[in-house]
């Protein structure tokens, strides 16, 4: 059989490739609007006149030097897995940038398309590219694109699918001297053995720019003759022209780009006062962006717990009292082992998770409005700010912000961070961050103990969910600092985050990621969740004979060996105990087990839980169930991308005695207080 034809799409971060590749294949990948949003690459199929064409998604990269994972990646599969053929995807309105890696992809002697995408907003901004004349310049086909409204993307399968071989390659003119010497150093790489033919020049260009990533890819150490050709090609150049090679080589590029803009593209004097420029002035600034960005994380709390959990939920807990009730009465008759199966582990406990499935449509309806307005990257880029002052990266903010939905979303996030040091501090204070399966445990002791009252105008509900999700970033920042200073040392490493303009999001986008990530959770619900729950359910009617759900079961005699540990934080039941181990598995899980362990029949869990906790124990087992330990999940990602199981026990130990050791200061210090 045929290999697949495949089509890669490469680009700088945030032009649009991954809604180019959602329109093409019909996926659902994310799309967000802030650079770095993929970070694994993606695979699809687009049927075109009865030929399945295999399109690749990949993170997006600003030139060939790769220095994060995310970039590895991409460049990665251009060099090694050699599409068919390559689109490159452009953001029309910042072409002049985009260009720096279309010129580096043409002097790789691949097959290439542009995409210049987003011309829409490009227009918008009066900025007008000449395709036909671009094309000539480039001798590579132009289509222009609007992956949000699917326009031009018929086009730019027809036309990829129809590349020919180009017969001459392209090379960019860098004066007679250095391109002499590109020849010799490509052919002596191919002739080493070091690349193929197809890479060879373009490898060389690197190497004279004593790029890192080529010369891994090269092997430079084990190729001498090379090593050597190199360095005098370097130091040839430096006598001859007084710069370094990279500079040289980065000007000349410059300089050619500028040629192509001038003759391809036109613009018209912009309107003055750009709607971004004027928001980004409040929101970025010094001294208001930091309370900005909390004020809106405050809002986001307060809108999720008032709105989602307490008004749209309150329907449907009362919908689950009835179906409790009604199916409690329809079992009276059966064998009660059957009748407390469905009542107590399916109805209270998996049950008692999907009543927030309101909480969570509210939740992530409000972070995808977040992230694709593009106000996340202005989050991060003010955070930064924050994070340096700690001694921390910058990027280390956008995990922080995007695990606020989920930590392994977070975690895999940190592959946009350039140094091991700051990838590996990033990844262990993750967990950290109060993700949206913690929001259940807050939701269901809110409900119980912050119900109806008020500080100041603020529900305190809201203001419960807000400090535990402050209290989470304050625990990742300390942790982040001591393992600055001690096992990570290294030098500090700064970024610049880039702004995108905003965007109005799509209705249909926030509804999809909406329901993606509200989809999983009644998933994970009705599976891990379910699953731990017939586990502890087992365990709670064992031995035969005592009382399903007591502390004679086998179920609370585990968590009564635990319990008296647990005492000092004021919740030192057999119950929470048996709570928190469960939801090492799911954090939601927690909530499952006390729907199905206080399970009761006609008391509903809110009447239950105020008699085994007060409010100020409540808060402390909310402050544990935040930071005590990574769920299953996340403990599986953290060995994946540190590669080291060593790491991730390690994030489980310390995590733990951060938790027990916070939640018991808490207790403490509230009952010193008189709470
Ligand atoms: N106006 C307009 N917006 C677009 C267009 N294409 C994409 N966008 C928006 O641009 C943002 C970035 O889109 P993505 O598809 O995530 O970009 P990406 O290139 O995959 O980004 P990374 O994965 O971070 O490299 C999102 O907010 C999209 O909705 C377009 O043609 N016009
Ligand atoms: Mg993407």
């Amino acid at each position: 059989m045929d290999r697949e034809f495949t089509i890669a799409l490469v680009g700088n971060p945030n032009c649009g490739k991954t809604s180019l590749f959602n329109v093409l294949t019909g996926s659902r990948q994310h799309v967000g609007n802030w650079p770095g949003v993929t970070v694994e690459r993606k695979e699809g199929f687009v049927k075109y006149n009865q030929k399945n064409i295999k399109v690749i998604d990949l993170p997006g990269t600003y030139s060939f030097s790769a220095s994060s994972e995310d970039e590895v990646i991409a460049v990665n599969y251009i060099l090694k897995e050699k599409p068919d053929v390559v689109v490159n995807v452009i953001d029309s309105g910042n072409i002049e940038r985009n260009l720096y890696l279309t010129l580096q992809l043409l002097e790789m002697n691949s097959r290439i398309l542009l995409a210049l995408n987003m011309t829409d907003e490009a227009e918008k901004r009066h900025i007008f590219i000449d395709r036909k004349k671009l094309s000539e310049v480039l001798s590579v086909p132009v289509v222009s694109t609007v992956a949000t409204k699917n326009s031009g993307v018929q086009e730019l399968v027809s036309t990829a699918i129809q590349i020919e071989e180009k017969t001459k390659p392209f090379r960019l003119d860098y004066g007679q001297a250095v391109n002499e010497l590109l020849v010799r150093l490509a052919n002596v790489l191919v002739v080493e053995g070091a690349c193929e033919e197809e890479t060879s020049h373009l490898l060389a260009v690197k190497l004279l720019e004593d790029d890192g990533y080529a010369q891994e890819v090269v092997r430079l150490r084990q190729h001498t003759t090379v090593k050597e050709l190199v360095t005098d090609a370097r130091k040839q150049i430096k006598e001859e022209f007084g710069f370094e090679a990279e500079i040289y080589l980065a000007d000349q590029r410059y300089q050619f780009i500028n040629k192509i803009i001038r003759q391809c593209v036109r613009k018209e004097i912009p309107q003055a006062g750009d709607m971004t420029e004027k928001i980004d002035r409040i929101v970025t600034n010094k001294w208001l962006g930091i309370p900005f960005f909390f004020f809106v994380m405050f809002l986001l709390y307060q809108i999720t717990m008032g709105f989602g959990n307490e008004f749209l939920g309150g329907y449907v807990e009362s919908a689950f009292a009835l179906l409790g009730g009604y199916v409690s009465g329809l079992m009276a008759y059966s064998p009660p082992l059957i009748k407390s199966f469905v009542t107590d582990a399916i109805i209270g406990g998996v049950g008692s998770v999907l009543v927030f499935v309101p909480l969570m449509l509210t939740m992530y309806f409000l972070i995808s409005f977040l992230e694709d307005s593009g106000y996340m990257a202005r989050a991060a880029y003010v955070m930064d700010r924050l994070m340096n002052a700690v001694g921390l990266h910058g990027k280390t903010a956008v995990a922080m912000i995007v695990g606020s939905g989920c930590n392994v979303a977070g975690i895999m996030s940190t592959r946009t961070l350039d140094t091991k040091k700051d990838r590996m501090i990033g990844i262990l204070i993750s967990p950290f961050i109060s993700c949206s399966a913690r929001l259940p445990v807050y939701a269901l002791f809110a409900g119980v103990f912050f119900k109806d009252k008020k500080v100041g105008i603020f529900p305190a509900s809201g203001l419960v969910f807000f400090s535990l999700y402050l209290l989470g970033i304050v625990v990742a920042v300390i942790v982040g600092k001591i393992l600055s200073k001690t096992v990570f040392k290294q030098e500090k490493s700064y970024f610049i985050m880039e702004l995108p303009p905003y965007r109005i999001p799509t209705l249909k986008s926030l509804l999809i990621h909406m329901w993606e990530k509200t989809e999983s959770f009644v998933k994970k619900a009705g599976t891990i969740v379910f699953g731990m729950v017939v586990v502890i359910w087992v365990l709670s009617v064992f031995p035969m004979g005592v009382e399903p759900g007591s502390a004679a079961s086998i179920l609370g005699r585990i968590g009564a060996l635990i319990a008296p540990v647990l005492s000092p934080a004021g919740f030192g039941t057999w119950e929470a105990a048996v709570a928190l181990i469960v939801g090492v598995v799911a954090k939601e899980a927690i909530v499952a087990t006390f729907g199905m362990v206080y399970a009761t029949g006609a008391d509903t869990l809110t009447t239950i839980l105020s008699q085994y906790f007060t409010a100020l124990s409540a808060y402390a087992f909310m402050v544990m169930t935040l930071l005590y330990s990574p769920c299953a999940a996340t403990f599986a990602i953290i060995r994946k991308e540190t590669n080291s199981v060593k790491w991730a026990l390690f994030s489980v130990g310390y995590s733990l005695a951060i938790g027990w050791g916070t939640a018991v200061l808490v207790y403490q210090a509230g009952k010193l207080l008189g709470l």
